[in-house]
């Protein structure tokens, strides 16, 4: 009887984590902003240990690493730690003022102590100190009261405090390491305790990446296992290969150039540290916050925004008189914030541009000083247009040579973002780009302003580039519109990365009556971009042309890391 159950409950967790992407993802994609929290041992140190300060811009949470502060010595002052002014349904309380939505909390961070009541090692807040709480669950427990989806940071490979674990190389002999054993003993049972013990996570937030994909996916599978509707981020995967994970992390405060084609993530600090520091006071202004969190959802992305409590458990008021602004403005505007996609548009001029269906919204950060606003690059009518926080009050909008133009109030509605809706007969249809030369008469086509089909997509790798991937056959293809106003002989030349496993893909690039073909050559593991020469072609006639790169056949595997293809006119 208990096989056939344990059966049922395998092939259930199977299904449930085949689930489609687009399902598991809806949460994570309406919700866009989170809050992140950095709390441990490091939070008592405040960035100083012996005299020896951390500055601001270092992270306080590796005091332990950055002064190689020994293990036994590490572990006393974890004694100390006694966050006595913690209080999970103020931090909640902060989180939902300020419009988060899911909140992620560090169970265990690289120094390896445990925030929660572990069985695994006694090396935990509610074993080790006098605290002896579980701020973990007393946090899951706010969360579920609250509403806020509870989520957890898990350091999956670092830990200065496991002889086997990475990182601590002063305490112990690196050749001694066994790192599967740390894996075994101690990475994935905790995990396991996290995923059986806190009630449904939404997410867990792994960090630094795992040695080798094999080990990583064995944490994915184990969180399939146990929870299948739990994300995990894109960290949980080798940083050099193929990124796993159900979205991508951008580097630490980072904003990508734009147009990715998968859900994706930043974590943020609100000084530059994100475990407390007395040393950082280089606070973020609400309005900065505010601009970020509109540029990174109008490029398809969310925030976690970090808050380092110190060592008594308290909030800077600094962090919260941020966050309550920031709580503030959303108030006001969350509707242009929450279940809102990519902007379409091309870039503007006064601010940037969320959508929801047949719903733009406008986020003006620089007010026209002529009273109108123009949308460029449009093509679906417009209905009317108001102010977000003036539904009553509709807008002249009219057509100016082509772009729309709204007429607006003479003063802006907020001097940090003043949102504008525009409601259109459907939903948003947008001029693809056409590509013009350069000055140099070359055409630069690059990831950003490729239009891709099948299964290309636009990526992020975590040496903070992008590149178009995931495509394996002819129908996944990316291409480009061009106006040639000089014809004659052009160079073909195309960059990308390639690792081993895809040397000798076939692929042609097509530039309506003529074609170049090439063959994938290795360009190393990890992402390691190189030029190849394709040959020449003529183009013998002005005007429009599409340049479109495709694999020739059905590779089962990536074609490669495209970075970008260049047309170099043949002066001599
Ligand atoms: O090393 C960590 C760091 O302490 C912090 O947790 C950040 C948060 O994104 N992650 C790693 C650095 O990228």
């Amino acid at each position: 009887m208990r096989t056939r159950r344990f059966a049922f409950f395998l092939l259930l967790s199977s299904l449930l984590a085949a689930q489609s992407s687009g399902d598991r993802m809806a949460w994570f994609q309406h919700d866009k902003l989170g809050m992140f929290i950095h709390f441990g041992p490091y939070s008592a140190l405040a960035g100083e240990w012996n005299g020896h300060r951390t500055p601001p811009g270092d992270e306080a949470e590796w005091i332990m690493q950055r002064f190689n502060i020994p293990a036994p010595q590490y572990r006393e002052l974890a004694r100390r730690f006694n966050p006595v002014q913690f209080n999970a349904e103020t931090y909640v309380a902060l989180a939902k003022a300020a419009g988060m939505k899911y909140l992620v909390i560090t169970a265990k961070h690289h120094d390896g102590f445990a925030m929660y009541h572990s069985a695994v090692s006694k090396y935990n807040i509610y074993d080790w100190t006098p605290f002896h709480r579980d701020p973990v669950k007393e946090l899951a427990d706010a969360c579920a009261r609250a509403g806020i989806r509870f989520c957890v940071y898990y350091s999956h490979r670092e830990d200065w405090d496991d002889p086997d674990g990475y990182g601590n190389n002063w305490d112990y002999d690196r050749s001694k390491k066994n790192f599967g054993r740390y894996l075994e003993a101690k990475s994935k049972p905790q995990l396991r305790e996290l995923l059986t013990n806190y009630g449904p996570l939404g997410l867990v937030w792994f960090d630094r990446g795992m040695d080798t994909p094999a080990h990583a996916q064995e944490f994915v599978d184990l969180v399939h296992s146990l929870q299948p509707k739990c994300l995990i981020n894109g960290r949980v995967g080798n940083y050099g290969r193929e990124l796993m994970g159900d979205y991508q992390d951008m580097n630490d405060n980072g904003m990508p150039t734009g147009g990715l084609q998968e859900y994706w993530e930043t974590p943020q600090t609100l000084n530059t540290t994100w475990g407390f520091s007395k040393f950082d006071q280089q606070w973020k202004p609400a309005g900065v916050v505010i601009q970020r969190l509109v540029e990174i959802v109008s490029k398809g992305g969310n925030y976690l925004l970090n808050i380092g409590p110190t060592g008594d458990g308290t909030i800077p008021p600094a962090s919260v008189a941020v966050l309550q602004k920031v709580g503030e403005w959303m108030k006001a505007n969350h509707e242009s914030i929450y279940g809102t996609s990519a902007c379409p548009l091309p870039d503007s001029p006064w601010g940037r541009c969320t959508v929801h269906d047949s719903t733009l919204y406008l986020h003006v950060f620089s007010w026209p000083s002529d009273g109108v606003l123009r949308v460029t690059g449009l093509r679906t009518e417009a209905k009317s247009a108001n102010l977000l926080t003036d539904p009553s009050r509709k807008l002249k909008v009219g057509l100016d040579h082509g772009v729309v133009a709204i007429a607006v109030p003479q003063r802006s509605c907020d001097a940090i973002d003043c949102v504008v809706v525009l409601q259109l007969v459907a939903t948003p249809k947008v001029e693809e780009p056409i590509l013009t030369q350069g000055s140099d008469s070359g055409f630069d086509l690059d990831y950003l302003k490729a239009t891709t089909s099948g299964k290309a997509v636009k990526r992020f790798n975590r040496d903070g580039r992008f590149h178009i991937s995931k495509w394996t056959g002819p129908e996944d293809q990316v291409s480009w519109r061009l106006l040639v106003s000089q014809t004659g002989r052009y160079r073909v030349s195309i960059r990308y990365s390639a690792p081993a496993a895809w040397a000798g893909g076939g692929f042609e690039i097509d530039l309506g009556t003529r074609k170049v073909d090439g063959t994938v050559q290795v360009t190393g593991e990890g992402y390691q971009y190189r030029v190849f020469d394709l040959g020449m072609v003529e183009l013998s006639k002005v005007g429009e042309y599409v340049v479109r790169v495709r694999p020739t056949k059905e590779l089962g595997h990536p074609l490669m890391y495209l970075e970008s293809v260049r047309l170099e006119p043949n002066i001599n």
